[in-house]
């Protein structure tokens, strides 16, 4: 919708409304350019094109994995079908052909991977899943500094701030099968955070994970994630990280996970749970400096399908993520290298 008709690291277009040319593909990228939902400074439009395109590395839809030994974007068949069409002031239209796009991707058996766009997405995201997979049958585990559980932003249902609330008075996802990671800072408010208790949300803020570990955290979430559900949908807003390693966003909150900690995390989730939707948001490359938060997003993206034909090859499950790094392929498959 903005910039050049580019598609993710050069994968092939396909089109939304011609099946067949996404028929053959594993996952299939989406963009969300929309930034109506942010409650502070704008600009992740211009998020999906910058994570497509921020690389130093020929755009040629190959991505070879260094320590993992799969192709991505080759082993999934990853296509791009562009962007939705997203248009400012129009929200709740905007949000309806958002989940009507990745409904038909999650309909079609490949992943949907959206690149945002602020985190009002997660809504139509989440929804469109649950439609496929089954009502409050999928599980979210969610990256952010924010917990996005607002009853209402600026008055308004739809916001950044509000999209996990409405997916679980919905129903499209259960309250107890909601996993955030990395909150911290000032909001939300006691009453807030007293009805995600109800809801039998379950938050592990930066305080937890610097006292537990990040993977420790993981390990409970994944358990919970996996726990009667059928599949898991990956939200990371990208300012689960701290400033200092992703300074392009639209509510910066110091005190972040490493840029080194989320590709771990996502890698190794991608790896061992079965993932049925992912998006990446908040992206605001006119705030970026050196394209530092694009880079990431764009590593986020690979990681987590790196995970997903890692476990396509029949290597997944616990464990899959300990393998030692830099081991051949094939001996990573075995028990001992998973040990
Ligand atoms: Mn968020």
């Amino acid at each position: 919708m903005y910039g050049p008709d580019a598609t993710f690291l050069g994968v092939p277009a396909a089109d939304l409304d011609d099946p067949p040319s996404f028929a053959n593909a594993h996952a299939v990228v989406i963009g969300a350019p929309f930034d109506g939902g942010t409650s502070h400074r704008p600009g992740a439009r211009f998020g999906p094109q910058a994570i497509r395109v921020t690389d130093y590395l020929p755009h040629d839809g190959s991505r070879p994995h260094l320590a993992l030994g799969v192709d991505p974007l080759v082993e999934l068949g990853v296509v791009d079908v562009g962007d939705v069409e997203m248009l400012p002031g129009e929200t709740e239209r905007s949000l309806d052909k958002l989940e009507a796009a990745v409904e038909r991707v999650a309909r079609s058996g490949a992943l949907p991977v959206v690149l945002g766009g602020d985190h009002t997405i997660a809504l139509p995201d989440v929804t469109a899943v649950a439609r496929h997979v089954g009502w409050g049958r999928v599980s979210v585990v969610h990256f952010d500094a924010h917990a996005d559980t607002g009853d209402t932003q600026f008055g308004s249902l739809y916001g950044h701030g509000t999209p996990m609330r409405r997916l679980i008075d919905s129903g499209a996802t259960r309250g107890d099968r909601f996993l955030q990671l990395g909150l911290r800072g000032y909001w939300p408010e006691p009453e807030t955070l007293a009805w995600m208790a109800r809801q039998g949300m379950r938050s592990f803020e930066m305080a937890e994970v610097v006292e537990r570990g990040l993977d420790a955290c993981i390990t409970e979430a994944l358990a919970i994630a996996t726990d009667e559900c059928d599949g898991v949908f990956l939200s990371v807003d990208v300012d689960v990280v701290d400033p200092a390693h992703a300074p392009g966003t639209g509510t910066p909150e110091p005190g972040g996970l490493s840029s080194r900690q989320l590709l771990d995390a996502v890698r190794r989730i991608a790896m061992e749970v079965p993932l049925a939707g992912v998006d990446v948001v908040e992206v605001s490359p006119p705030y970026d400096h050196a394209e530092v938060t694009a880079y990431l997003a764009n590593r986020v993206v690979l990681e987590v399908l790196s995970g997903c034909a890692w476990r396509r090859r029949g290597f997944g499950g616990s464990g899959a993520a300990r393998r030692r790094p830099g081991a051949p392929l094939l001996e990573a498959g075995s028990p001992e290298a998973n040990g």
